[in-house]
């Protein structure tokens, strides 16, 4: 509930909506309808009272001066930017019966949603996903941009993301940080690792990059992209080879350890070293390290899965903590994600057993490809955009820019800031910020939920993204009652239909919720160390290090390692290929492309960057701060060269996120990503990018290296 701080100021909670395991609790002052402070709650167990330098300054993001007020219809060619203002009466009447028209010509697969992290909100997001779109039969959206492979291998493997509570870092005596870089990317991870630290738990960096996190890391190995698998499936080795596992807890509580050990016998430290580049000793030392330190967590995050090979490599880290004996282990096991403590009820949000079947779904990294015909049968007519930037956040961007200009193509982008996506929409509707609306969110992070009160009235005409959809389901002549809720009306359904399956939820109410702000996930779950009774809810009640249903789906049953196609004709022992992988993982002042446009955070991230080491940077007659074109088949960009061994030779480094309107030439890192998908759950592949860097003042040559692109699925 708000609570009343004076006569005429109210303080409001809410939650951060961004896509970030912290999701903290905020407290937004508000005086006479305009939000003055806006603050962390100094309460909530993991948010500690302070917020992350990215959503410190929120109130410039809400009073932008950029911020979009009023629906516009485009009057000038696509991406001309030139609009009219319209009304939400017309622009609710033209948007429905575009689709009308199209639903007559080509039928409704040929309307395609797509939206992915904009906000993590239940209603906001996950609803809005899915009501109106099931409804209609539209084209589905396979959401796999972010960590679909690893999300899809520990469910296989464990049968549950279920993480060990943050504080329980403080019993680990040693933590490896696995391809991720929380004080960029959980921050309120950091201060239980620094108290853990401060007693003697040893920290372990595994990153190709020398990251904020990596630099106060006791030791940071250094393996080349991609080759993690292997150096996994090298520590199962050493540590079977050696005896050091626990022989008696997998027999009872793992399938096909046999098997698996089987599997790592062809991956002795020697063939690791060849692969990843690190010494074998090295191997040989954080195996047996990794095996004999009880207790030892491996914490990662979907960084290092960006890869082709990143189904596979998420497999193998799974199963190392198994094989080293610390599942079940306070202060131990694997850390990923706690988002299946609660599943929110599939049906409660969907209502799909009411709705024909989802005619097909169109994996979201291939939106260039599918936009320009890969899609057929029907094509795409109209594209409905909320909740993404797709024009600067999604793979192969020169190919969805081609695909937003078409002519045929009816494109709506519901907005707070006119992006690099909705500058090419036919209609743009103005969204309101997390201030402005209901909703409910529970950290990735860590084990609470939390309710946001709207805070302030919506800024000019601007709607919640649920609001716009009821609105269009009116319009489309839909009358099902799931369809006119209110935003709480559908978080009460979904909270009791989950609370039915999972008592962890007993007690937690909307108006709890409501009244309390964070509330957290069963007081069990508050102090739960996962698996420690052993049990697994997978097919077989055990922890499937040989998978059966990855074999039933004609995939590999056993973790195993395949350099992506994109680099594995890249020879890292041979001076003279030049060709460099480029990684663009997280900037530490945006989240993706959300916060890249409030100045005081750009202005701290810089102009847009490439890292690059001095031994690349000389071989090129690069200097620090000199422009470079980054460029392979797929298309180029412009950025300043940072030179720096922070990077290996080899490795190349520019953050995601800066829009393409604000970047020299239009253009971003996206321009040169591919679209391939990894060899599970349709996985982006961001990071398997092989690209030339040359100085800006000098014309690409036949010298250049192309990668070629590799096609769709065989990366
Ligand atoms: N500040 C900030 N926070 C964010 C985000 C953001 O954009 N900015 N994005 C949010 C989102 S959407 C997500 S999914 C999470 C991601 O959270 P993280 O996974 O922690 O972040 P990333 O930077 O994507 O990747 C982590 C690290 O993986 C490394 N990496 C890449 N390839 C390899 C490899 O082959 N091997 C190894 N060992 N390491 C590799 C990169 O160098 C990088 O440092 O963060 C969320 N939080
Ligand atoms: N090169 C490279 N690119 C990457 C990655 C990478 O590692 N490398 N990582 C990828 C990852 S992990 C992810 S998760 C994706 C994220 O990709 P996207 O989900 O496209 O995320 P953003 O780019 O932040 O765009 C979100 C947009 O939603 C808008 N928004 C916010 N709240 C609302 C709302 O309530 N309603 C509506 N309608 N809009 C709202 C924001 O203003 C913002 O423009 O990016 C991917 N892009
Ligand atoms: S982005 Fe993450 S760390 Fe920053 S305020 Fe939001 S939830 Fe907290
Ligand atoms: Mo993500």
């Amino acid at each position: 509930m708000p609570a009343t701080t004076d006569d005429r100021a109210l303080v409001v909670r809410g939650a951060c909506p961004h896509d970030c395991p912290d999701t903290c609790a905020t407290l937004t002052t508000v005086r006479d309808g305009r939000a003055i402070l806006f603050q962390a709650d100094p309460e909530h167990p993991i948010t500690q009272g302070w917020l992350c330098a990215k959503v410190r300054p929120y109130l410039d993001r809400v009073y932008h001066p950029d911020r979009l007020l009023y629906p516009l219809r485009r009057v000038g060619p696509k991406g001309s930017g030139q609009w009219e203002r319209i009304s939400w009466d017309e622009a609710i009447a033209e948007i429905t019966s575009r689709w009308k028209a199209i639903i007559a010509e080509y039928g409704a697969a040929a309307i395609l949603p797509y939206s992915y992290s904009g906000t993590l909100g239940l209603v906001q997001n996950s609803v809005t996903a899915t009501r109106l779109w099931y409804r209609m039969g539209a084209s589905g959206l396979e959401r796999s941009i972010c960590g679909a492979a690893a999300e899809t291998a520990i469910q296989m493997t464990y049968g549950a993301r279920w993480a060990p509570a943050m504080a329980d870092v403080e019993h680990s005596k040693l933590i490896l940080i696995w391809g991720h870089n929380p004080a960029s990317t959980s921050p309120h991870f950091m201060p239980f690792l620094r108290r853990a630290q401060r007693k003697g738990t040893r920290v372990v960096v595994i990153d190709p990059r020398r990251t904020r996190t990596a630099r106060s890391a006791d030791l940071h190995l250094r393996p080349r992209p991609a080759t993690d698998g292997a150096l996994a499936l090298g520590m199962m080795h050493v540590i079977f080879r050696d005896g050091l596992h626990d022989e008696a807890w997998l027999e009872a509580h793992t399938v096909g350890w046999r098997d698996l050990r089987d599997r790592v016998a062809e991956y002795p430290p020697e063939r690791v070293a060849a692969i990843t580049g690190l010494p074998a000793e090295q191997i040989i030392e954080l195996a047996r390290d990794f095996a004999t330190t009880k207790p030892a967590m491996l914490k990662f995050s979907d960084g290092v899965q960006r890869h082709g090979n990143g189904g596979q490599t998420s497999r193998a880290l799974a199963c190392l903590p198994a094989v080293a004996g610390q599942v079940g282990l306070r202060g131990g096991g694997l850390f990923y994600s706690t988002s299946d403590y609660v599943s929110w009820d599939g049906e409660a949000v969907s209502h799909a057993s009411e709705c024909p079947p989802v005619p097909r779904i169109v994996n979201m990294n291939r939106l260039g490809a599918a936009l320009q015909g890969e899609v057929t049968d029907p094509p795409i007519m109209a594209l409905y955009v909320f909740c993404a930037n797709p024009a600067a956040s999604t793979p192969d961007r020169g190919a969805i820019l081609a695909g937003l200009q078409r002519e045929d193509l009816f494109t709506v982008v519901h907005e707070l800031f006119m992006t690099d996506t909705a500058q090419y929409a036919d209609i743009v509707l103005p969204a309101t910020s997390q201030l402005e609306h209901v909703d409910l969110h529970k950290g990735y992070g860590h084990r609470f939920l939390q309710y946001n009160h709207a805070a302030i009235p919506p800024l000019g005409e601007a709607k919640s993204d649920w609001d716009v959809m009821r609105l269009l389901a009116a319009a489309m002549g839909y009358d099902e009652p799931w369809l006119k809720q209110s935003a709480d009306e559908v978080i009460a359904e979904i909270l009791d239909a989950t609370r039915a399956r999972n008592p962890w939820l007993e007690g937690i109410t909307l108006e709890r919720l409501q009244r309390e702000g964070t509330v957290p996930i069963g007081a069990e779950v508050a102090n739960l160390v996962p698996f420690a009774d052993g049990r697994f809810p997978t097919p077989s009640g055990k922890l499937e290090l040989r998978c059966d249903a990855l074999a039933a789906e004609g995939l590999d049953p056993l973790p195993d390692w395949t350099p992506p196609a994109e680099f594995a004709d890249r020879a890292w022992d041979d001076p003279s290929d030049r060709r460099l992988v480029l990684i663009s993982g997280a900037a530490h002042h945006f989240v993706s492309s959300s916060l890249a446009n409030v100045p005081k955070l750009a202005a701290l991230e810089g102009t847009p960057y490439v890292e690059i080491n001095p031994e690349d940077a000389a071989a090129r007659g690069i200097a620090d701060g000199d422009d470079v074109v980054v460029e392979n088949a797929r298309g180029w960009c412009r950025l300043r060269a940072v030179v720096t061994d922070d990077v290996p030779p080899g490795v190349a480094v520019s953050p995601k996120g800066f829009w393409g309107i604000h970047s020299p030439e239009g253009r971003n890192i996206n321009n040169t990503t591919s679209a391939a998908l990894a060899d599970l759950a349709g996985q982006s592949t961001f990071h398997s990018n092989l690209v030339e860097i040359r100085p800006a003042a000098t014309a690409a040559s036949d010298a250049t290296v192309h990668p070629a692109a590799a096609p769709a699925g065989e990366s």
